[in-house]
Parts: structure tokens; C-alpha cells; sequence
């Protein structure tokens, strides 16, 4: 029988219903009662009453996306930094303040249900939560979208802080369930791993290449929806967890080898176990290299399935319906897998299954720092993926025969250089160049970054492809990163321009008018200070620290690395702090440092780093001979959710790089969204964000791209600058002393030698002065506040640039050429 297609407005549920509704998940689903409730009961109980309007959504969404045959895009990435969805998919159905109200009526506050939900933590930093933002962004704006990752068991670890140091706790969040995740088991992957390759006659009596596999692996989706904003399209994110196939199980088993095969299941769950916490640094572990495979083989045979379902085995409209992007070179070998799919599985011949695959791919470079750029042994590959190793050198050496040796004929040096294979005492693939190779679009994260790869990174290919090469900017969610997180300013804006900003984050300009109007400057800033009481009520339960919503907010929220430069705020800091022991009347606003990072466990000096901030905040917080002036704080377990706390506090932005090494930054576009000025150098997003807000507004500092190039070229000596600059040098020489770690001296000197002996890579020393200098800046505007608050304003107003709609909107143009599809 048919039934009535229902519209949003049928699905939509009112205070009564959804109230009764969540009260009977309690009973049913959750198997308790009111009287009984735990809070995270009450949270799950919430959760499966707002599923009920996501899965209607999501059925809806797949049957009209099947009929449609639409072209959809199926977003490759090892992370996906979701954080919560509680409030998140409430926003993204017009539930919020429904739901509010109906747990008021039971009593129940839905910001402290919020509270129960673990982060998702899927991911390391940047690139992991773009990809989160961009899945938001596509079923916001109805694009046919999937994406694809891992299931991980454990997601970034939990940080916790001993003694000023940084101890690695395992991430349970899904210990006790996830009420956001569905199991599919009747899309469950076999993928083959180990082995060896056969050549073989085929049915045409041609050669054929088969691969024995060693190993099978299950691997089994898990679908979280993705809710657009408005609730028309619920996407999908499909993360596969690894699990020991039968195929490998009853071999060992009926030999006899129960045990044995135990451990080969142990062993399969391993795969999608843990995420590995590098950040922008490649592991080169044979578990790395067949997670990736693990995940990029799933997701094709998955696509393969969905394509088949429609259109049987012809192939000709594959590459018009597909489009696959690879968020980085982690995903880099879906390329051979597609290619090994369609020669040996289809029996394509290889012109058209290349014809096809270079067409599918696209590749998003998220960074320029060497160590990152993936490097894989050929004897590993080998081993693991012995096909896809051949299918490489087919790759390779046609490339090189067809398009190298023509444009620069006998040039042994480009070839060498432009080869997917590294020759030397241990050979490699490189999957960057196998990336560009194997993709029809290629792109940087912001213009400045962009521009570095086509010119320093890919010069050569870019020569080759000049139309491969392009830019799309970085973007974040306004959902999350204002209306969800800054609900008071989220309201000031509906008042002032409209409810349409949420879409259209460009409207947010018509608020510029406003930066003068003293009312206004009131009602934003008394937005700000809300927000600072807030976190301060945070910071002392996270860390016992009292800090006054007075002072200055100045955050720095970001992974630590080097790079970013979190070394140049400490000294800085402690800079300060001699200033106002020489001087306690030295002229300066009270201001609060706060720092939230996490560490890769192997980084020895990020570790350092961040010992030394909280050793540094131990002394400076409880000195009173400084009244308070300063205040330093680490907060532990930076995520997702401590960043919506954070940001919607930031008086200032730190955003502090060596120019040219930040690829874009999204944190420099959050806390300026939520009205934080940018003390900034000239890099990655920040150079647009000055363009957008005028660079009037924010803090520039320091070395530019172009001569931070040319000081390194010139040959940087940091001792030159470390005798130039009395202050610079006292600081320096104190983290030889025992000063911030009483009784043992020498704790934080690997810090100082890093900076002098260790040359200083990053530039930290030359940029010390400016950098110093654009924190007086900021501080004397500070003290003008009506000049803050019109700052603040007008680069929260004009961050509209930075939605992510808009960063979708351009791969859609530059790279997908995808239709929206209206559900409903
Ligand atoms: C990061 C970049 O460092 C950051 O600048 C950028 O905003 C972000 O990606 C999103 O594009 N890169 C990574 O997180 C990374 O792991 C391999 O790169």
C-alpha cells in the first residue's frame, strides 16, 4: 500500500511529543524508569527520541538520492573529528529549544544531559575536523555525500596532567554505547591482505592477474547520520571496523588451532583498535598501511555495490556518477584498489580503467611539512599489498614513459624526481606523488598554501597540469562554531540581521554598521564577559585556577608542534613575568594565558613544551608579588567540546605560526567568528582573515613567507639575535635555572638548546621582538574599549568567508561538478 510521503512539517514534533517520546525511550529502550534515571540515561533516552526524527530523515534522504541517481561524492578520510552530536543534530532539526523545554518540564537541564556525551574523537587535529565540518556542510546544502572512515575503538587518547606533565589515557567513547551509531551488518566488506600474485590465462585467453590473498578481514560499517541544518538531507558518515573474516577462522580451526585462531582474530581487531595520535608526522607502521587499506578498500567495494545496484557492470558512466576525495595522501591507496577492482575484477583493460579512476580521484594537500608526506618501503608494500605494488610500478612507468620523458627528454634528475617510487638504499612509494598522479584535481587549504604547493611542493606537475592545480579555502561550520556554542551572541545576530546567518554567514557583514553604535558595543561585550565568567567557573573546576573575567583572554588552542610556535607564547610569557618583577607597577591590563594542547607521545620536545607552561603557571599563578597581572593555564584534554567552551571566551587568538608551515588554521577562524582579534603572523588563513576583517583589526606580526625564505637562504644564526636582545637572552637563560622547577635544575633546558644549538627551525628567536610588540598593541587596545569592542565586532561580522557552505560550494565548482538534490 502506498503511504503518504511525509513532509518536514509532519516530522516535526512539538514539546508534549517529544517529551512523551523521550520518557518512553527511557522505559523501552533504556530498560529503566524516571525514578531511576542516570543522567547518561536520560541522555540516551533523548538521543533515540531525536532518532526517530533522523532515521525518517535518512530513509527519505537514500530512497530519494536511489530514484534520483544522483552523482554523489564519497569523502576519503582516516579522521573524522565529529565531537558531540547531542546538540549538534538538536540545532540541525530545529529541536533545540523544543527539547529545552520538554526536560524542563522533567525537570532536567539538556546543557547538563549535553555533558554526558563522550567526544568523538576520531581524529588528531585540523584535518580531521574539517572533514567534519565539510560532511555538516554537504547534507546542509543537500549534496549527495558519504563519508568513508575508521570505526576506531579508542579515538585520540585522553590527556591528563601529573606533576606539570602529559600522561596518555586511553579514549573509551563508545564503552557503554553510542546512541548516534547503527551497525549494518548486511553491508559487511571481505578485503584481502598478504599473499601473492598469479599470472593466469582469462577467459579471453589474454594474461590475467590474481591475487591469493594471505589474510581475509571483515569489515563491518557503522553509519552515523549526518544531519544538514534545516534537517531536509541526513547524510551519512560509514566507519568500518575490522574483524576477523570465517574465511581465515575455520582453516586454523579445523587444523586443530583453536588458540591459534584466536590470536588471528585478535590480531583482525587490531586494524580499527586505535587511532594513531601523530599529527602531521607519518608513523610508517605496517599497522598504518593496512589501516589505510583496510578502511580505502571497504569504501570501494561499497561504492562499487551501490554503482552495480544502478547500473549493473557498465562502467561508461562510473567516472560521470563517482567522485572520490582524499582528505591527504592517507587514503592515497583507494587509487590502485580502484584500478585492481576494475582490471582484475571487471576485466577492464587498463586505458579505460585509468580513463576512469583519474577522473573519480581528487586530492587535498592539508601540509607542506616534509615529515608528513607519506612514505611507504616497497618491501612493506610488498608484503602487505603485493598487487597494488605492481599496479604502482604500471602506474609509474607510464607516467614516466608517456609524459615525463617527453617534456624533458633525458632528464634523469626530474624523473628521479617526479618517480612514484624513491630510489636509495630503502626503496619507497611516495604517495604524494602518486596522489597527483592519480587524480584530476589537486588542492592547497588556503591561496597562500595553495600557491606553496603548485610552487615549491609540485612545481614540476604543476608544469605538466597547470589546470590540476587550484585553492580552496578553509571553512568551519557556523552551526557549531556560533549558534551552537555562542547561543547569546547566535541571538544578539537573529535580532540584528535575521535567523538567515546560520546559512548565510555572509549576512553577518550587515553587523559592521553596528561596530560604532555604543549600545551595540554593550550588548556584544556583555556577550563576551557571560562567556569568560563562564569558562572561568571551568578553568578553576578543571584546574583549580582562579582567574578574573577582567583580564584579558589570550588562547592558544591547537595541537603542539613546533611550527605553531606555543615555544614564542612561553617565552613571551615569561618575558612578562621579568617585566613585572623588575617593575610590579609595569603598565600592562591583566591578562590570562590559556593553552589547550595535546602532545603526540612520541614528541619528546612538544612534551617539553608543554611541561614547562604548566611549570611556568605553577610559579606565575601564585606569585603574589605580580597582583595577579598574569595568569597562566593549561587546560587538560583539549576537544572538540572544550574548544565550543574556549572559543566563545577568546578575547585574543593566538595564531602564531612560521609563515609558510600553517597550512590554513580553522581555529583563527572560530575565535574570530565568536569576536577574538588575531595576533597573528602572515600565513595559512590568517593572511584572508586580515584581508576580510582589514588588517586594522588584527595584530600582524613578524616574518612574511617570502622573507622568512630569505633568511633561510641567507643562513639564520637564532645566537645572533640571542645577543642582540638582553630580555630575550634573560628568559632564555632561564630555563637553565632551577627557577620554575625548584631543586632541579636543567628541566626545561632542552627547550633553550632547541632554540640556540638546535638552530632554531622555526624562526622563534627572529620573530621574538615583533611579536613582543604586537602584544603591547594589543594591550593598549585593550584599554580603549570602545576601539576593542569595534574591533571585535567587525571581525566576528566579517567572517562570513569562512563558512564552510562556501568551502563546499568551491570544491563543488572547482572539483565535483555535483547538483544539490531537494529531499522532501
Ligand atoms: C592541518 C593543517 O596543519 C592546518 O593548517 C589546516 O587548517 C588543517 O589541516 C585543515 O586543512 N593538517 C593536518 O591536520 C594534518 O594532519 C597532514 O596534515
Amino acid at each position: 500500500m502506498a503511504t503518504k510521503k511525509k513532509t518536514d512539517q509532519d516530522l516535526q514534533l512539538d514539546k508534549d511529543q517529544l517529551k512523551a517520546s523521550i520518557v518512553r525511550h527511557l522505559r523501552s529502550t533504556l530498560g529503566t524508569s524516571e525514578q531511576k534515571a542516570s543522567p547518561e540515561a536520560w541522555w540516551k533516552a533523548t538521543a533515540a527520541a531525536v532518532n526517530e526524527q533522523v532515521y525518517e530523515r535518512l530513509t527519505r534522504t537514500q530512497q530519494t538520492h536511489f530514484k534520483k541517481d544522483t552523482r554523489a561524492i564519497h569523502y576519503l578520510s582516516a579522521e573524522f573529528l565529529m565531537g558531540r552530536l547531542t546538540s549538534n543534530n538538536l540545532h540541525n532539526l530545529s529541536l533545540y529549544k523544543v527539547c529545552e523545554e520538554a526536560l524542563g518540564e522533567l525537570g532536567l537541564e539538556l546543557t547538563d544531559l549535553c555533558e554526558q556525551e563522550p567526544d568523538m574523537a576520531l581524529g588528531n587535529g585540523g584535518l580531521g575536523r574539517l572533514a567534519a565540518c565539510f560532511i555538516d556542510s554537504l547534507a546542509t546544502l543537500n549534496y549527495p555525500a558519504v563519508g568513508y572512515g575508521i570505526h576506531y575503538e579508542h579515538g585520540l587518547f585522553r590527556q591528563e596532567i601529573q606533576d606539570g606533565r602529559q600522561i596518555e589515557r586511553p579514549d573509551s567513547w563508545r564503552e557503554y554505547g553510542n546512541p548516534w551509531e547503527i551497525c549494518r551488518p548486511e553491508s559487511v566488506q571481505e578485503i584481502p591482505l598478504y599473499g601473492y600474485v598469479e599470472t593466469v590465462f582469462g577467459d579471453n585467453g589474454g594474461l590475467k592477474k590474481v591475487w591469493h590473498a594471505g589474510r581475509k578481514i571483515k569489515g563491518v560499517p557503522w553509519d552515523i547520520p549526518v544531519v544538514g541544518f534545516g534537517g531536509h538531507t541526513v547524510n551519512i558518515l560509514r566507519l568500518w571496523e575490522s574483524r576477523a573474516s570465517e574465511f581465515f577462522d575455520w582453516d586454523v580451526f579445523n587444523a586443530g588451532g583453536y588458540i591459534d585462531s584466536q590470536a588471528e582474530k585478535a590480531q583482525a581487531e587490531t586494524i580499527s583498535k586505535v587511532l594513531y595520535p601523530n599529527d602531521e608526522t607519518d608513523a610508517g607502521k605496517e599497522l598504518r598501511l593496512i589501516q589505510q587499506y583496510f578502511f580505502c578498500a571497504c569504501s570501494i567495494k561499497d561504492i562499487m555495490r551501490r554503482y552495480k545496484r544502478a547500473h549493473g557492470s557498465n562502467f561508461d558512466n562510473f567516472a560521470a556518477q563517482i567522485a572520490i576525495q582524499l582528505n591527504d595522501t592517507h587514503p592515497t591507496v583507494a587509487i590502485p584498489e580502484l584500478m585492481r577492482v576494475l582490471v582484475d575484477e571487471e576485466d577492464l583493460n587498463w586505458d579505460t580503467a585509468w580513463g576512469i579512476c583519474y577522473r573519480v580521484f581528487s586530492y587535498t594537500n592539508h601540509t607542506l611539512l616534509p615529515e608528513a608526506l607519506e612514505k611507504w618501503s616497497v618491501s612493506l608494500f610488498e608484503k602487505v599489498l603485493p598487487r597494488h605494488l605492481e599496479i604502482i610500478y604500471e602506474i609509474n612507468a607510464r607516467f614516466l614513459d608517456e609524459l615525463v620523458e617527453p617534456k624533458w627528454p633525458g632528464n634523469d634528475a626530474i624523473k628521479a624526481k617526479l618517480s612514484i617510487i624513491e630510489e636509495g638504499d630503502v626503496r619507497k612509494v611516495r604517495m604524494g606523488n602518486l596522489c597527483v598522479i592519480g587524480s584530476s584535481k589537486v588542492n592547497g587549504v588556503a591561496e597562500i598554501h595553495s600557491k606553496l604547493v603548485k610552487e615549491d611542493l609540485f612545481p614540476e606537475y604543476a608544469e605538466l597540469w597547470p589546470q590540476k592545480m587550484c585553492n580552496v579555502t578553509n571553512g568551519v561550520t557556523p552551526r557549531r562554531w556560533l549558534l551552537a556554542c555562542n547561543p547569546e551572541l547566535a541571538e544578539l545576530y537573529n535580532e540584528v540581521v535575521g535567523k538567515e546567518w546560520p546559512l548565510q554567514l555572509d549576512k553577518l557583514r550587515a553587523v559592521t554598521k553596528f561596530a560604532d553604535d555604543q549600545a551595540f558595543q554593550q550588548q556584544f561585550m556583555r556577550i563576551k564577559r557571560h562567556n569568560k565568567e563562564k569558562l572561568v567557573k571551568v578553568i578553576k573546576a578543571e584546574t583549580g585556577i582562579d582567574v578574573s573575567a577582567e583580564a584579558i583572554f589570550d588562547v592558544q588552542i591547537k595541537r603542539l608542534h613546533e611550527y605553531k610556535r606555543q615555544q614564542l607564547n612561553l617565552i613571551h610569557i615569561m618575558a612578562l613575568y621579568r617585566r613585572l618583577l623588575a617593575n610590579p607597577d609595569y603598565d600592562m591590563h591583566p591578562r590570562v594565558f590559556i593553552f589547550g594542547s595535546k602532545a603526540a607521545p612520541g614528541y619528546k620536545l612538544a612534551k617539553d613544551i608543554i611541561y614547562a607552561i604548566n611549570k611556568l603557571a605553577e610559579r606565575v599563578n601564585n606569585d603574589a608579588r605580580i597582583q595577579g597581572k598574569l595568569k597562566v593555564v593549561f587546560m587538560p584534554n583539549y576537544r572538540v567540546s572544550l574548544a565550543e567552551k574556549l572559543i566563545p571566551a577568546a578575547d585574543v587568538s593566538e595564531q602564531i605560526s612560521t609563515a609558510g608551515y600553517e597550512a590554513s588554521g580553522t581555529g583563527n577562524m572560530k575565535m574570530a567568528l565568536n569576536g577574538a582579534i588575531t595576533i597573528g603572523t602572515l600565513d595559512g588563513a590568517n593572511i584572508e582573515i586580515a584581508e576580510e576583517a582589514g588588517t586594522e583589526n588584527c595584530a600582524i606580526f613578524g616574518l612574511n613567507v617570502d622573507e622568512v625564505k630569505a633568511l633561510k637562504a641567507r643562513g639564520y644564526n637564532p645566537y645572533d639575535f640571542y645577543y642582540a636582545n638582553s630580555e630575550l637572552k634573560a628568559v632564555l637563560d632561564w630555563f637553565d635555572t632551577d627557577y620554575f622547577t625548584p631543586g632541579r635544575p636543567g628541566e626545561l633546558s632542552a627547550i633553550k638548546r632547541s632554540l640556540l644549538e638546535g638552530g632554531d627551525p622555526y624562526l622563534t628567536l627572529a620573530d621574538f621582538a615583533a611579536y613582543s610588540d604586537a602584544h603591547k598593541l594589543i594591550d593598549t587596545w585593550y584599554r580603549d574599549p570602545a576601539l576593542w569592542a569595534r574591533k571585535a565586532i567587525i571581525n566576528s561580522a566579517t567572517m562570513g568567508k569562512f563558512n564552510s557552505d562556501r568551502s563546499i560550494q568551491d570544491y563543488v565548482d572547482k572539483i565535483w561538478s555535483l547538483q544539490s538534490c531537494n529531499v522532501g
